[in-house]
């Protein structure tokens, strides 16, 4: 029988102990470590994202957003924008663990200059009315509510000639690519690139629910690249008539590359949902962190739940983040609501890693 059991114990242990530090001290000088001291936080059950919830109310922000018009030109900046930060990871240029997002500014007359990169870029207009951007040799004059796509490696450059400032959300896998490092980037030589094509010449080529005859699939992205508001909004009007509402999400849509039937980016999947007057949605989580955009109305989501829970009240032009698998629903009591989204969903996807789950499952 062992008199002192517990003495014993932490002797060895504490003997053992030692024996692992030094061990693991003299496998690092040959660049190994051992798996069983981080195994648990590598391979967690679900996720635990350093992405928080956020909310960013543009009536608070867009001072400071006409302030950076003040203080340096587009052209100096080269994009003006500012950079919505996930507060869960600041100095990190993003706004969910593998997307980044920024309000950018042009105002009458500016020009941001042409440039190309390996990231695909989307922009949201939040703000404004008759800018433009141009990409691969077309101009596209932008509205509220317009998504526009800048594939990879295609040339861009924005402008203003309108009266008035412009702002708009861009959405970039800039994370993502750094993650894989595989960017690459150029500038054009000059600042504004030579048009090749008709302004709208890509909607009516390809978003008429026609195709060119030979039309060849050779890139995952959407041959169109303005998807005008004004055609999304009437397509919800005219479905809610048949009122297949969603528990979760109201009426959802998804904008698609009508060459492929795929997400319109093959990096970033973008959504618009119609919440009616009076919806009182469901629970829903994600493995998605998703950013919301709101174009019309009012409402708010609970994000989270029990004490942890938080309520993000939004209204027209308001940004919000839910990180990946956090629950949330939303709610629109006083009428209407219209709210863009985007997420890394179809990378989620190919991957065969995406994940939804509703209710309080
Ligand atoms: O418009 O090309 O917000 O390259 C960040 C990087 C916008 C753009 C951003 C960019 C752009």
């Amino acid at each position: 029988m062992t008199q002192h059991p517990s003495i014993d114990r932490t002797q060895t242990d504490s003997g053992v102990m030692q024996q692992r530090k030094a061990y693991y001290d003299r496998i690092g000088q040959h660049k190994l470590a051992p798996l069983w001291e981080v195994l648990h936080g590598l391979v967690i059950p679900q996720p635990k994202s350093a992405c928080q919830p956020a909310l960013w109310h543009y009536a608070d922000i867009r001072d400071e957003i006409m302030e950076a018009g003040r203080l340096i030109t587009a052209k100096e900046a080269e994009r003006r924008v500012l950079i919505l930060e996930n507060p869960g990871m600041p100095g990190q240029s993003r706004i969910t663990t593998s997307l980044y997002a920024g309000l950018q500014l042009i105002l009458p007359g500016e020009v941001a200059p042409s440039h190309r990169h390996t990231q695909s870029a989307l922009r949201f207009v939040v703000e404004g009315s008759g800018a433009f951007t141009a990409v691969d040799g077309e101009k596209t004059i932008m509205e509220e509510g317009d998504f526009i796509i800048t594939p990879s490696w295609t040339w861009h450059d924005h402008g203003n000639d309108s009266d008035r400032p412009m702002v708009w959300m861009d959405g970039l896998d800039i994370p993502l690519v750094q993650a894989l490092d595989c960017s690459f980037s150029e500038k054009f030589p000059e600042d504004s690139q030579p048009l090749s094509k008709p302004t709208g010449d890509s909607l009516a080529r390809y978003g008429a629910g026609l195709l060119p005859v030979d039309h060849e699939v050779t890139t995952p992205t959407s041959p169109v690249f303005n998807y005008p508001y004004r055609r999304t909004r009437e397509a919800l009007e005219t479905m809610r008539r048949a009122e297949q509402w969603d528990a979760c999400h109201g009426l959802k849509l998804q904008y698609v590359n009508p060459a492929t039937g795929q997400s319109a980016m093959p990096t970033i999947g973008t959504f618009m949902q119609l919440l009616p007057k009076g919806f009182d949605g469901a629970t829903y989580r994600s493995s998605d962190a998703t950013v919301f955009s709101v174009v019309e109305g009012t409402g708010h989501t609970m994000v989270g739940e029990g004490d942890a829970a938080q309520r993000f009240d939004w209204g027209k032009r308001d940004t919000f983040v839910i990180p990946s698998w956090v629950p949330y629903r939303h709610v629109a009591p006083d009428g209407d609501a219209v709210v863009f989204s985007f997420s890394d969903r179809p990378v989620q996807k190919v991957l065969g890693l995406w994940r939804e789950s509703r209710g309080n499952r």
